[in-house]
């Protein structure tokens, strides 16, 4: 028997035997590399920096490293890129032997944020240990320390945070060993345009970082696949790495283990075994769908897509039971349809265009593969599609959403995108979004994708390039080398879960960039 039920608390999910086992054979190699430390830095407090921090260089790290600490001395290295690995380095004593065990504190930072502001005063909802440190005690000396964690960083900070006044320490061999399963040969593509050249590398790293067992959404957190992260992974892969098998491994780990009814998760893990989480997504659900079709274009494996394409369609019908009679997706106050990350967004409007997206990619997967469904589906659609014209308010010429008509940038966006219109109004309704933004505005680099993606779709690429320079541009002004997951240039301290601390700073939906870059040849 291929499969195999298991309960936890709250729902039951069905273990597919089968997909586990050809998940397990597409384990991408892991490449390493070793990278050192660049510079010693100290931290400046400067308004015009992001997050009021920047760093000024003290010494070369070659220099540093002939020095001896003592207790409550402490150092920061930049290692000159963002990196994701596991470190490693020799200890020595000086002076009289030593007569106390060594205590060192490291501190691992994405961004100079993390090692500049103490994490004692993090106060987010999300769990303080996702914040990188580590407090190692060394009893015999010399040790070379290998730490067995994975960390992501740039930045180290070692604090010396005690050790006996008989002696000192000195390090020696820092080194990071990197690790990520993207190949070293990567599509070269090199746009005229220095700016948009610039963007395009810190997406490659952005991606090349999160590549590991699986897509990760991020190497600091949450280290796992997400849904709605690989969607747009895999696009940014399609120019870049051309990892195909590292899709179809992720697509079958959605597939191997899913709700009783067949909906996947939005999220997986896979260690110490392949687990779905009991997160259930709508719009990331859909999202199978739109994966699968793309991998299917990119890579015509009909056989994988047959083999998996009953569990995309499996993820329509179950979206479909959300429709009320007319075909419009009921609201809920939940966190069940995810779309962007904000308080005040209303998730109708936005989850109807994604359903609407993802039955399209469905009918023409049925085309290829199912053709006696076509017909049913063609239905489908249009009823959707008019369902959602219902929502049309002509007095502000803008979709709503929900009891209170909200009107909102994700609205619109994946109005767009599902085509619910033609294209003379799709354009109308981005003029109407350009020229009156709404209050409930885009948080993430995810949903700024989609508004990208609306915008070329319109006929808009000289809007589309102006906003990747504002917005990702902005990004590396501050001196991102990969892309953050959350950024609001009017506000970057915004993080949704209470800390800009917490926020991963190397994000797999912020990677996308490249994509447009190099799809549109900029
Ligand atoms: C956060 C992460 C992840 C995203 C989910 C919905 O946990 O940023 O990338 O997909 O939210």
């Amino acid at each position: 028997m291929a499969q195999e039920i298991q309960k936890n608390d709250h729902v039951v999910m069905v273990k597919d035997k089968s997909f586990i086992a050809k998940a397990e054979k597409l384990l991408p190699t892991l490449h390493h590399k070793a990278i050192y430390p660049q510079d010693i830095i100290t931290l400046i407090q400067d308004p015009t920096a992001i997050y009021g921090w920047s760093a000024k260089v003290v010494s070369s790290a070659h220099e540093y490293f002939t020095k001896a600490f003592q207790s409550g001395e402490s150092f920061i290295i930049d290692f000159g890129q963002h990196a994701v690995g596991y470190l490693s380095f020799l200890c020595q004593s000086v002076g009289s032997p030593p007569d106390a065990p060594a205590h060192i504190k490291f501190t691992f930072g994405e961004t100079l944020c993390e090692v500049a502001e103490p994490f004692s005063q993090y106060q987010g909802w999300l769990s303080k240990s996702w914040l990188q440190q580590h407090d190692e005690y060394i009893d015999i000396l010399p040790a070379k320390v290998d730490l067995t964690r994975r960390y992501c960083f740039r930045y180290l900070k070692i604090e010396v945070v005690s050790l006996s006044p008989k002696y000192q320490i000195k390090f020696q061999d820092i080194t990071l060993n990197t690790v990520s399963s993207a190949p070293d040969n990567c599509v070269i593509y090199q746009s005229n345009d220095p700016q948009l050249a610039k963007i395009d590398k810190v997406s490659v790293l952005t991606l090349h970082n999160c590549m590991q067992e699986v897509f990760e959404d991020g190497p600091k957190r949450d280290r796992r696949l997400w849904l709605g992260d690989l969607r747009l992974q895999a696009l940014v892969n399609d120019v870049t790495f051309k990892q195909y098998d590292l899709v179809r491994r992720c697509l079958y780990l959605f597939a191997s283990h899913r709700r009783e009814d067949g909906m996947v998760s939005a999220n997986i893990f896979v260690k110490p075994d392949i687990i779905a989480d009991d997160t259930f997504l709508y719009d990331y659900s859909l999202f199978y769908v739109d994966v699968l079709y793309n991998y299917f274009l990119q890579t015509h494996d009909e056989q994988t897509v047959k083999e998996l394409w009953p569990i995309a369609l499996r993820q329509i019908e179950i979206a479909l039971e959300r429709c009320d009679k007319h075909g419009l997706v009921t609201d809920s106050d939940d966190w069940w349809s995810f779309i962007d990350w904000h308080e005040a967004l209303n998730k109708q409007g936005a989850s109807q265009g994604v359903l609407i997206y993802c039955v399209d990619k469905a009918l023409r997967l049925a085309q290829q593969l199912q053709p006696a469904i076509t017909a049913s589906l063609q239905q489908t659609l249009d009823h959707l599609k008019q369902a959602a014209r219902t929502l049309w308010d002509d007095k502000s010429g803008f979709y709503v959403s929900g009891a209170d008509r909200q009107v909102s940038y994700a609205t619109q966006i994946w109005m767009i995108l599902a085509e619910v219109d033609d294209l003379p109004l799709q354009q109308t309704l981005m003029r109407n979004l350009l020229n009156s933004p709404p209050a409930i505005n885009m948080n993430t680099p995810y949903l700024r994708h989609h508004f990208i993606a609306a915008l070329f779709k319109t006929g808009m690429q000289q809007q589309a390039i102006d906003e990747i320079k504002a917005y990702w541009g902005k990004m590396v002004d501050y001196g991102a080398d990969t892309f953050w997951e959350l950024f609001d240039p009017q506000n970057p301290s915004y993080s949704p879960y209470g800390s800009k601390i917490i926020n991963s700073y190397c994000h797999a939906w912020s990677c996308t960039p490249a994509w447009f870059i190099r799809q549109y040849s900029l």
